[in-house]
């Protein structure tokens, strides 16, 4: 029975999921919506998510939102390749970084790259500096953690590193096609902000079928 899944292009909730699918191996059918359309708001899409949102798991009569959750539900219906570890002490410490992560990484993320992306801001208000600032903090606290471990979740990419890396591409997709408002934010490149979180993203893009999982609009804008 193959996995069913609802997204939106470049989403970062969505990602997360397809991340999760992709570091297990496991294959599933894309149902690519437009939100330019409204069509996460269509009945049709509300019939299986009353709110409207992405992302839609579904298997067989078993149909989940919410990244979070799907997140937690593969490692139950697929256990191999685990998203929270094999012990206990690893579950913890794996949940504890993705929750951490999940309270503070996008809202970080959105309050630079929302006004960048779809407002049309081009120059470096006092509120995107502030912001930049909080976004900044929030990768120092990544870049701790990768300075000890190969993946956000330990030495095996897990929920941790789902979570997060949607969020830290999309930072990295505004400094590729916004160059000058992120220079003039003081995040104009990965590389000179964090070698530790340039590395990461590049080892978690080396990982089996994760190019998979990247927006398509992405490529059509190439
Ligand atoms: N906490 C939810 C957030 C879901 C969510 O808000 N998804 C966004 C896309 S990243 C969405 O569907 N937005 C459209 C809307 O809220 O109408 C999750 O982790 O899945």
């Amino acid at each position: 029975m193959t996995l069913q899944f609802w997204t939106v292009s470049g989403a970062p909730s969505p990602w997360r999921a397809a991340l999760g699918m992709a570091f297990k191996g496991l294959d599933y059918d894309v149902h690519l919506l437009s939100a330019g359309q409204k069509e996460h708001k269509s009945d049709a899409y509300l019939s299986i998510n009353p709110r409207g949102t992405v992302p839609t798991l579904k298997e067989g009569d078993m149909t989940l939102g919410q990244s979070i959750a799907i997140l937690a539900w593969l490692d139950r219906a697929y256990p191999a390749a685990p998203l929270f570890g094999e012990t206990p002490q690893d579950a913890g410490l794996i949940w504890q970084r993705t929750m951490e992560i999940f309270d503070y990484l996008p809202g970080a993320t959105s309050a630079v790259l929302s006004p960048i992306f779809f407002q049309g801001a081009g120059e470096a208000t006092n509120d995107l500096k502030i912001a930049s600032e909080t976004l900044r903090s929030e990768l120092t606290h990544l870049t701790d953690i990768l300075a000890r471990h190969r993946f956000l979740s330990g030495a095996r990419p897990g929920a941790a590193d789902a979570v997060a890396f949607p969020h830290v591409r999309l930072i990295q997709r505004a400094m590729e096609t916004k160059p000058q408002i992120m220079q003039d934010l003081g995040l104009a490149d990965l590389n000179a902000l964090s070698p530790e979180i340039a590395d990461w993203v590049h080892r978690v893009e080396a990982l089996p079928n994760v190019a998979q999982t990247f927006p398509p609009h992405w490529a059509d804008a190439a």
